[in-house]
């Protein structure tokens, strides 16, 4: 049979007789520029930009309008748009973390941000040591930030790498390569980070009366023009996707090279980054394919769009494949493109621990249309106060607008304890803000993606179901990681916890009495779930009063802020304050977690955080103004 490469040969050999130079030939006959296939053995160029921030809101060929994004939509004329394309951690650290190692982040403990806990580095490889493996030249002329401890981030790249950008031989990556290697070369582009949005002043160029508000957001200038200032920031980004893309044709390996965009996770504006709602998750991702890897075309033909789950894990895994590795078994995803493409995912799951100084816990998992999500901390409000994110503009003036009671149902929901579980029809609601998880009609699919997210879990060994703190704590008592904790039973009963935690989250006073024998357990973690679960009863669980309050005493720091706080609740008033004053002053370990919950508490806490400032105790905290410091100034203190 006449293949391409037997036909080509025929063409040289024909255009040498006739005198006529190969490409000449290669031209008349498809009627465009020469594409030669690709060699026996030839592995494709691989160029990885990525772009911070920027959910798909802000991506014009996926509908956005407040930024203009030319250069990722003619990427997308000339490849493979993307439309279901999830990032697991909606933020830098645990998602970049999922990335290197081909593992969610909660399956290794290392999901929150900022931490560095350890992983067995010689069980667990890093993508780019499989790539180099397989004779990869890979670079990454950025980003790294993989919350891992145990090894450098760094050198998994090797010398070529944290400098590729800027390396020997060039400024691009590929351009440091041996000759005829093969490279990964990423580019991370910094213009579209949320810090782009801090400060003062409006975006240049942008209108701010035209920006599109996601509708949790109140409509107030100073919001309109914080969007304008980001967007302003996007296009920027925009631009350097298209220098990017000018310098790899200037070299000449346009159609060399498979070119994947996307951006690091959703974002930008309170509420997205960081969060699993819909804006924190759903990201562009863009793929343009050489006509030379045409066998690797995910549709029919280039500018078609591709409506198969991507999950962030499956980036890594699909990188390794394509440069011809085997991808190991722990990686977690599924290899989304090339020759070594398996099945599609029905489900993405995703995940939300503590960012910087705040403390949550929020599991995900979504198909294409609906969303389930289980608030493991729901006393506490998705939106609490945390530095980084209060220097956008935006954020403050939002949180004004709340307290000065002008927000609404929708408006004001970010501010307030959460209910224990989400649903959400993601494309009639992409903004996440009808919860329909009370919906009868939804009851057989809300069941489905309860039972897949369960399984998911289990499949995992999700170290998020005993809080950080223990989890540390634990982990070192015992002398493993968390990664290895998680996997021993003994350590870490996880069907135990999902049971035990769903049993709080019920909010249901029939499991009264069980709470209150929980909280006589000798497993720490199971008398964490029970205080939670009678915190939850509210008013209801005055009843367990006697155990509550011995629960104050408890020798985990976790357990005896919840009592505290549930006996406050009760109407126990003084002898909740009693103890947590006890904590506040006397030097208790954990102040971090305390700092978190008399936050959520409320003005009840008030007269206790003025105390502790006027003992001179800090304002300020790691990340800017602390927690205290910010209440102090809200209050006028
Ligand atoms: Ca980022």
């Amino acid at each position: 049979m006449l293949n391409k490469q037997t036909l080509r040969r025929r063409d040289f050999i024909k255009s040498v007789a006739i005198g006529l130079p190969a490409a000449a030939v290669a031209l008349n006959l498809s009627g465009r520029s020469a594409c030669a296939a690709p060699g026996k053995n030839e592995r494709p160029n691989i160029l990885w930009i990525t772009s911070e921030d920027n959910g798909v809101s802000w991506v014009s060929c996926y509908g956005g309008t407040n930024a203009k994004t030319p250069a990722i939509d003619q990427l997308a004329k000339e490849g493979f748009r993307y439309t279901q394309c999830f990032d697991n951690a909606a933020v830098c650290a645990p998602t970049r973390s999922t990335w290197i190692t081909g593992m969610y982040a909660i399956s290794n403990g290392t999901q929150p941000m900022r931490s560095r806990n350890a992983i067995p580095h010689d069980k667990i490889k890093y993508y780019p040591d499989l790539l180099k493996a397989a004779g990869y030249h890979a670079t990454n002329g950025g980003k790294t930030d993989y919350n891992i401890g145990g090894r450098s981030d760094g050198d998994c790249w090797g010398s070529a790498g944290k400098k590729g950008k800027k390396g020997k031989g060039g400024r691009y990556g590929w351009q440091s390569r041996k000759k005829g290697q093969p490279f990964f070369t990423i580019i991370n582009i910094g213009d579209s980070h949320e810090s782009r949005a801090h400060g003062k002043g409006g975006g240049a160029g942008k209108d701010p009366a035209k920006m599109k508000l996601f509708s949790y957001h109140p409509d107030l200038p100073v919001i309109r023009e914080n969007y304008a200032k980001y967007a302003a920031a996007v296009e920027r980004m925009d631009a350097k996707v298209k220098s990017s893309i000018d310098a790899l044709k200037a070299d000449g390996l346009y159609d060399d090279t498979i070119i994947v965009y996307n951006s690091d996770h959703g974002g930008v504006m309170a509420r997205s980054k960081r969060f699993v709602y819909s804006s924190g998750i759903h990201c562009p991702l863009v793929i343009r394919i050489p006509e030379k890897w045409k066998q690797f075309y995910p549709a029919a033909k280039p500018g078609m769009t591709v409506d198969r789950i991507v999950s962030f894990v499956d980036m890594p895994k699909t990188w390794v494949s394509l440069a011809g590795g085997e991808p190991p078994d722990t990686m977690q995803g599924t290899v989304f493109l090339g020759k070594g493409i398996e099945p599609e995912p029905k489900y993405h799951l995703g995940f939300r621990e503590r960012a910087d100084e705040r403390y949550d816990c929020v599991r995900m998992i979504r198909d294409k249309q609906y969303s389930y999500h289980k608030n493991y901390m729901p006393y506490a409000p998705a939106g609490q106060y945390l530095a980084y994110l209060w220097k956008a503009p935006a954020t403050p003036a939002w949180e004004k607008h709340h307290r000065d009671g002008k927000t609404n149902e929708v408006t004001g929901r970010f501010f307030r304890p959460r209910v224990s579980e989400e649903f959400y029809d993601t494309v009639d609601d992409f903004d996440n803000v009808k919860n329909l998880i009370n919906e009868p009609k939804h009851k057989e699919k809300i069941a489905e993606l309860k039972a897949a997210l369960r399984a998911k879990q289990i499949e995992l060994f999700d170290s998020g179901l005993i809080p950080e703190t223990m989890r540390v704590r634990r982990a070192k008592a015992n002398n493993v990681t968390i990664y290895e904790m998680i996997r021993d039973k003994e350590l870490y009963p996880l069907e135990t916890y999902l049971d035990a935690a769903d049993m709080a989250l019920d909010r249901d006073k029939k499991n009264l009495a069980t709470f209150v024998r929980g909280l006589a357990s000798q497993d720490e973690c199971i008398r964490h779930w029970s205080i939670v679960g009678l915190h939850l009863l509210d008013k209801d669980a005055a009843d367990a009063e006697a155990a509550i309050a011995k629960a104050m005493s408890d020798p985990a720091d976790e357990v005896n802020i919840m009592a505290a706080w549930t006996m406050v609740k009760i109407g126990k008033q003084k002898e909740g304050l009693a103890c947590l004053h006890k904590m506040l002053f006397g030097g208790a370990k954990g102040n971090d977690l305390l700092h978190n919950a008399l936050d959520w508490m409320g003005d009840v806490a008030l007269p206790m955080i003025k105390e502790y400032h006027k003992a001179g105790k800090g304002k300020r905290g790691k990340y800017g103004t602390s927690i205290f410091g910010h209440i102090a100034q809200i209050n006028g203190f």
